[in-house]
C-alpha cells in the first residue's frame, strides 16, 4: 500500500529542504533518517514513521516545506502494522511517542547513534517532549554508558562536537555554508560508500604545450579566449571514456547492474568562496578545443558569481579536478555518485628526464584518477591512465 509522508508539526512556519538521505527505490526502516530540514534558527532530521520503500521523492533541495507538505510517497511493506494515524490525512506524521517519532535536535540524534541509544527509552523534558541534551546526558550517566564507549573511535566524533577548544586558546567560530553542508554531506557519502582506488602517472606535456603556445599566439580568437590545457585534458578524457566504456558508467548495487553511458559530459570543479562546485560541460563529443576552453570559462565565472542553474549541475558521466593552477602533486579526488571515476590534475613542472644519453628537461603533469573498485580492476584503471598519457604526450595522437 503506498501512502503520502507529510513533514510533521516542527514547531516553525517553514523550513528548507538541505539534504535528502533516500533515493527511490530505498528500503528505509522505522527511524531511519529520511531528510535533513533548516528554519532559520536550527536543522532537524526527519525520520521514517514506517517500514517501507521510497516510491517517490516529492521535493528536492531548496525547497521550502510546511507543515503537511509531502515529502514521499512510501509503499508500507507487509510487516507494519498499519494504524488510522498511517493512512493519508493530516493526522499523520503527529509528533508524539506512540509514533516513535521523536524531537530531537539532530546533535542529540547523533550523539545518540553513536552511542547505540534508542531515544525511545528517553522521556524528552523539553517543548513538546523534544529530548534535550540534557535528558541525553542524564540517561548516559544512569545507565553508565560512556564507560563502555570510552574507547570507541565513534565517540571521538562527540567529544569534538563538545569540545572546548578556546579552554587552549581564542577560537574563532564560522558557520559552515550552505554548499558546504550539501558538498560535505555527499563527499563522505560518496568518500564512505564508493571503494576508492587512486592510480598517479605522470605525463610528458611539453610538445603539448609548445604546441598550445604556438596556437594561442597565432589564432587567438577575437574574443581573446585562449585554448586551455584543461581543454586539452577534456578532450583525452573523452577518448578515453569511448575507449574504456565502464569509465563512464553508473553501477546499481541494489539492481545488480551497470549503466553504460553513450553521451559524454564532464564535470569541471571549480573552486568558489563558497566552497567547491561542479558544473558540467555537455555534449563534449561534439565540441572542439575552443568551444570547451570557452565553456569552462564561462561556466566557472557563473560559478563564482552565484549564476548557475540546478540544470548546469546534472547529467555528468566523469569529472575533472584540476588544481594544477594552485599547485601540489598528486591527491586522491572524491569520486562524484553516479560517476565511476575522477581524474585530478595537479601542477606540471620542469623535470630531469633521462633520454639514454643524458637527462633532458621535460615539462612533467601529474594526474591523479580514482576510480571505483565494484566497476573497474586496478588493470583497467592504470590502462586508462596510460591512454590519457599517451595521448597527452603525443599531440598527433590527440588531434587525429
Ligand atoms: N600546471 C601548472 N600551471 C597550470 C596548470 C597545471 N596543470 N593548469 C593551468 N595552469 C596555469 C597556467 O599558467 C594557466 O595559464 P595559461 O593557460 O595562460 O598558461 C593558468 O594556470 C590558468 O589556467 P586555466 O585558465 O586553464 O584555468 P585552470 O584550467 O587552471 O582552471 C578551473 C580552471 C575552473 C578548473 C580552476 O579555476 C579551478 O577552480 N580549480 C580548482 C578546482 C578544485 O578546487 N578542485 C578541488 C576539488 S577537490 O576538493
Amino acid at each position: 500500500m503506498d501512502i503520502e509522508i507529510k513533514l510533521p508539526d516542527i514547531g516553525i512556519d517553514q523550513a528548507e529542504v538541505i539534504d535528502i538521505l533516500v533515493n527511490v527505490n530505498d528500503v528505509v526502516q522505522k527511524e531511519q533518517i529520511l531528510m535533513i530540514i533548516e528554519g532559520d534558527k536550527a536543522s532537524m532530521e526527519i525520520p521514517s514513521i514506517h517500514d517501507g520503500i521510497i516510491k517517490e521523492i516529492k521535493v528536492k533541495i531548496t525547497d521550502i516545506v510546511r507543515k503537511d507538505s509531502i515529502i514521499f510517497i512510501m509503499e508500507i511493506t507487509k510487516n507494519t502494522t498499519l494504524s488510522p494515524d498511517n493512512i493519508i490525512d493530516n493526522t499523520m506524521l503527529k509528533c508524539d511517542h506512540t509514533e516513535s517519532l521523536f524531537y530531537a535536535s539532530p546533535l542529540v540524534r547523533r550523539l545518540a547513534r553513536s552511542l547505540e541509544i534508542d531515544l525511545k527509552n528517553i522521556i524528552g523534558s523539553g517543548r513538546k517532549n523534544r529530548i534535550i541534551k540534557k535528558d541525553l546526558d542524564n540517561y548516559i550517566i544512569q545507565n553508565n554508558i560512556l564507560d563502555h564507549h570510552t574507547k570507541s573511535s565513534k565517540s571521538q566524533d562527540n567529544i569534538i562536537e563538545d569540545f572546548d577548544f578556546s579552554r587552549y586558546g581564542k577560537v574563532d567560530q564560522i558557520n559552515l555554508s550552505k554548499i558546504k553542508q550539501i558538498s560535505g554531506n555527499l563527499l563522505s557519502k560518496n568518500w564512505s560508500n564508493i571503494p576508492h582506488v587512486t592510480q598517479f602517472d605522470y605525463v610528458d606535456i611539453t610538445d603539448l604545450e609548445s604546441f598550445r603556445a604556438k596556437y594561442n599566439k597565432t589564432f587567438i580568437n577575437s574574443k581573446k579566449i585562449k585554448i586551455t590545457l584543461l581543454s586539452f585534458i577534456v578532450k583525452a578524457v573523452v577518448r578515453g571514456l569511448e575507449k574504456f566504456p565502464y569509465f563512464n558508467s553508473t553501477i546499481s548495487v541494489k539492481n545488480k547492474i551497470i549503466f553504460l553511458k553513450k553521451y559524454i559530459n564532464i564535470g569541471i570543479a571549480v573552486d568558489t568562496d563558497h566552497g567547491l562546485l561542479v558544473p558540467v560541460i555537455k555534449d563534449v563529443k561534439n565540441k572542439n578545443l575552443s568551444d570547451i576552453s570557452n565553456e569552462i570559462f564561462k561556466k566557472s565565472q557563473d560559478a563564482r558569481k552565484g549564476k548557475l542553474k540546478i540544470s548546469d549541475f546534472q547529467g555528468g558521466c566523469f569529472t575533472i579536478s584540476s588544481l594544477g593552477g594552485i599547485g601540489g602533486t598528486f591527491f586522491t579526488p572524491i569520486i562524484n555518485s553516479n560517476e565511476a571515476a575522477i581524474l585530478g590534475v595537479s601542477k606540471f613542472s620542469y623535470k630531469p628526464i633521462w633520454n639514454g644519453d643524458s637527462f633532458i628537461p621535460k615539462l612533467i603533469l601529474p594526474l591523479s584518477l580514482s576510480y571505483d573498485h565494484r566497476i573497474i580492476d586496478g588493470a583497467e584503471g592504470a590502462r586508462f591512465i596510460t591512454f590519457l598519457n599517451q595521448l597527452l604526450s603525443d599531440t598527433r595522437l590527440l588531434l587525429t
